[in-house]
């Protein structure tokens, strides 16, 4: 079943999963040639603009009030350092900018500054993208008007396991959020964690959800689980490199038209694990030496990498006219 229009089920999924590995990548790799320029992979610049004190209790994460973590909690910080911030990535070459605020939603006092940084990423000539947390329709329609691009807002995990990893908001609380940034015509981003306990099954069901959105989010960025000190993931079993690259070539085989990010972790992955996951069909990246508040590759090294492997970052040209797509 990989006929777009259709619905993707457990079963239909998992059967491409278990495919022997040859045959998966061949798959994906082949899927992805049908819609983007293997050579090409788009780069994303991260920003924490509310660092830390965070009320939602996600296991994985440093910035939870609740998981003790030694982080100072930020307030919002200035419009005017966000727009140094988007200034320097775009003379660094990324061609999306996104804020993250360790919130369970925003307060409605903040909305000016959230639409003023907005309005300053995109003059620059910069994708915006923003993960605030839950939305209300309101705040969604404010955003739509600043011109937010993206909006990330991750599933994180399947909905049966949700639960093991977050207690503070449901499952559908989430797929509430995403339908009322899609209905409102913003381009949603989301993905979620590999690595924190859950099963083979659960990643698969995960992407599953995912695809079945209508229409699939544009953007799906895949992480692997940076375990950070003081959380209750802090000791989680590492996942099995190869069952991470079935996940990226699985994505990619049932959102053809979506980026799919290679997003945390990767300071952790070696160079021959990135190209498998660029062979499976991953095609976007955070660039910089800093993702929200753990770290990344620094820039030279991803230069390296890119040089060793002839992939080039996409320009905004490539992106608004990607050379294979249809
Ligand atoms: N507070 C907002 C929210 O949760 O939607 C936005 C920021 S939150 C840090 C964004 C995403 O980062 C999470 O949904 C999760 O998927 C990812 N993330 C957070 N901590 C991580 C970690 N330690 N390892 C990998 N991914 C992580
Ligand atoms: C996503 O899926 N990964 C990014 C972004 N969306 C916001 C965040 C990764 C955070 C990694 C842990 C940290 O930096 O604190
Ligand atoms: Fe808060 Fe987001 Fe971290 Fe969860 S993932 S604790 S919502 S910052």
């Amino acid at each position: 079943m990989e006929n777009t229009s259709s619905k993707w089920t457990q079963e239909s999924a998992r059967a491409i999963y278990d495919l022997p590995l040859m045959d998966l990548l061949f798959r994906a790799q082949t899927v992805h040639r049908q819609n983007f320029d293997p050579n090409k992979v788009q780069t994303s610049k991260l920003l924490s603009i509310k660092t830390g004190g965070c009320a939602e209790d996600c296991a994985y994460c440093s910035q939870s009030a609740r998981n003790g973590s030694k982080l100072t909690a930020s307030k919002l910080i200035e419009v005017q350092r966000v727009l140094t911030e988007a200034r320097k990535a775009k003379d660094g070459g990324a061609t999306r900018f996104c804020m993250g605020a360790a919130w369970r939603e925003p307060k409605d006092r903040d909305m000016d500054a959230l639409v003023a940084m907005v309005e300053g990423v995109r003059e620059m000539g910069m994708e915006t993208c923003m993960t605030l947390g839950m939305l209300d329709d309101n705040q969604v329609i404010k955003l739509r008007d600043a011109g937010l691009d993206y909006y990330n807002h991750n599933i994180d995990t399947s909905e049966r396991y949700y639960s093991e990893v977050i207690t503070t908001r449901t499952f559908a609380d989430r797929i509430d959020t995403m339908n009322r940034v899609q209905n409102a015509g913003i381009k949603v981003c989301s993905g979620g964690i590999l690595g924190m306990g859950e099963q083979n099954q659960d990643r698969v069901d995960m992407l599953v959800t995912l695809a079945n959105l209508a229409p699939a989010p544009d953007s799906v960025p895949i992480n692997m689980l940076m375990p950070q000190e003081d959380t209750p993931l802090a000791d989680a079993k590492p996942i099995d490199p190869i069952d991470f690259v079935r996940v990226i070539a699985l994505a990619r085989i049932m959102m053809p038209k979506s980026y799919v990010r290679l997003s945390a972790g990767r300071s952790e992955m070696s160079d021959e694990l990135q190209a498998m996951c660029f062979l499976a069909g991953a095609n976007s990246i955070f660039v910089g030496e800093t993702l929200l508040t753990a770290e990344n590759p620094e820039e030279d090294t991803d230069a390296v990498l890119f040089a060793k492997l002839g992939i080039q970052a996409e320009t905004p040209e490539d992106h608004a006219c990607p050379e294979v797509a249809e």
